[in-house]
């Protein structure tokens, strides 16, 4: 095994937008400043002031691939995205630690003015469009709600709007973009925050290297 940093740096599969923003601060705690900011650079690998670590900007739903396959040593996702992942991958990903961040709730959302509550009730059949189908199919399952599950990518939040839905599962933070959309969410599926995910075997092989990342990241969290 090699022990020169500049061998082989570790590498860290981010996401942009809220997951980098929020794990800025934890690689700051680590000692780590980021040479790079992705809003502002088109470059996909990030050099970071430790000749040891890099940081891989893929798509959140991608980042427990990365790790997965071990073309990256570890990652930060959503609880959202790891639920998801792990329905045709079980178990693939060693998930030490809750890091608290990216924080948002699960929810099923339908129009303002749909009873929601009354169609459940009268065993109604719904038509339900989200990014999340494991997460859905297993609430609606438990909640004894027949539903339809319609596989969106993204602006789940129309759906409901032009008829191609009943109801959402969606990831709500503020609120405003429900509100914006006349929807109102009507029940919980899940808390969300974000999690470090580890590859197995780099945990085995390089485990002296990322171990202090783990704990500074773990200690920053308070977890
Ligand atoms: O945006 P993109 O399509 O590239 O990918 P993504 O949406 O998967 O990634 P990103 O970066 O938006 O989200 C990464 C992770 O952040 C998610 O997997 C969640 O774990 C977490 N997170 C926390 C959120 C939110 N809060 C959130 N509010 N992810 C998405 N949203 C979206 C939500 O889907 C809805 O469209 O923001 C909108 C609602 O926000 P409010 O504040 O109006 O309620
Ligand atoms: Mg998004």
């Amino acid at each position: 095994m090699s022990t020169s940093p500049l061998a082989s740096p570790l590498t860290l599969a981010l996401s942009k937008g809220r997951i980098f923003e929020e794990t800025v601060p934890l690689l700051e705690a680590a000692g780590v400043q980021v040479k790079d900011d992705p809003e502002r650079s088109r470059k996909l690998i990030l050099e970071t002031t430790r000749p040891d670590l890099r940081i891989i900007i893929v798509r959140a739903t991608d980042v427990p691939t990365y790790v997965q396959y071990g073309a990256a040593d570890f990652g930060i996702a959503g609880r959202d995205v790891l639920y998801e992942h792990a329905a045709t991958h079980p178990g693939g990903l060693y998930q030490p630690v809750d890091l608290n961040i990216a924080r948002c709730r699960l929810c099923v959302a339908v129009r303002e003015g749909f009873d929601y509550q009354a169609a459940v009730r009268q065993g109604a059949r719904l038509r339900v469009a989200t990014k999340y189908l494991r997460a859905a199919r297993e609430h609606f399952a438990e909640k004894g709600v027949h539903v339809d599950l319609i596989k969106l990518y993204g602006s789940m939040e129309l759906a409901p709007l032009v008829g191609l839905a009943d109801a959402i599962v969606d990831l709500v933070s503020t609120g405003n973009t429900l509100k914006a959309n006349q929807l109102v969410a009507v029940e919980d599926v899940a808390q969300i925050s974000s999690r470090l995910i580890v590859n197995r075997a780099a945990l085995k092989t390089r485990g002296e290297a990322l171990r202090p990342y783990l704990d500074a990241f773990s200690h920053a969290a308070g977890a």
